[in-house]
């Protein structure tokens, strides 16, 4: 008996030429997403260079131009050595430190309160004008793909670079616990060379896993540690995150 031509078709399921529109369909809308996710990625890493990276380096500046001095040179300065040119060491880990440098920047007229734009909270200082709502403009937190959630600071200090003949010394602001593409966002930012070898972005050292302590910035009152800038690692399993710096001066 012959079977009508409609029931063969529904007998039949999906045709191969049916079968192939629904891939490429599947293939375009994850294409669309992966593509979503890279942009929403690169957008966080430019944020953080714009909103924080970059507010850190031009404050430290126009302290500077402002005093004469570097922040972290000199005790005048929340430093803890002396003002010889040569930035101290210093990280804005505790509360005493934050409330150090956030006292000399207020005086010279440059308020971390307002020029960073935070979603930290939790920074009471007391000795200094406490920011509004108690937000931290030192941390950012920042959403990785790979680690979650991290939180960035800044330290300052100066290094002998060993780039150049005779050697010469650096002063720098860096960032701790930078995820690599952060810091190759703000890389890109002040030098346009996103390689952390080069230029005024350079990177100094890497964390040995996400869950130490990492680096703390220079020791404080150290100065001028000899350091190499070096290329970008690559992110493995023990090497995450960074201390990028930027050079203040050349
Ligand atoms: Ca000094
Ligand atoms: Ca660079």
């Amino acid at each position: 008996m012959r079977v009508p031509v409609r029931k063969q078709r529904e007998l039949s399921g999906f045709t191969l030429v049916e079968m192939a529109i629904v891939l490429v369909i599947i293939g375009i809308i994850l294409a669309g997403v992966m593509k979503g996710r890279d942009i929403v990625r690169s957008a966080q890493h430019k944020e953080f260079a714009q909103s924080f990276g970059n507010k850190w380096v031009t404050m430290t500046q126009t302290y500077y131009d402002k005093i004469g001095q570097h922040i972290i040179d000199g005790s005048n300065n929340a430093g803890t050595g002396i003002a010889n040119g040569l930035i101290d060491g210093r990280s804005s880990t505790t509360t005493a430190d934050k409330e150090a440098i956030l006292l000399v920047l207020q005086a010279a007229g440059v308020d971390p309160c307002n020029n960073i734009k935070t979603i930290a909270t939790g920074f009471a200082a007391t000795s200094a004008q406490a920011c509004q709502n108690t937000k931290d403009p030192f941390q950012y937190i920042g959403d990785t793909e790979y680690m979650g959630r991290v939180s960035i600071y800044p330290a300052w200090g100066s290094f002998t670079d060993s780039r150049v003949t005779p050697n010469r010394q650096r002063n720098y602001v860096s960032f701790v616990n930078c995820p690599i593409e952060f810091a190759k966002a703000l890389d890109t930012l002040v030098d346009g060379e996103a390689d952390g070898a080069n230029g005024f972005g350079v990177y100094l050292g890497n964390s040995a896993a996400l869950s130490t302590s990492i680096q703390t910035g220079q020791q404080d009152g150290a100065e001028a540690t000899a350091r190499t800038p070096a290329a970008f690692p690559t992110y493995s399993a023990t090497v995450q995150i960074i201390e990028f710096a930027v050079i203040l001066d050349y």
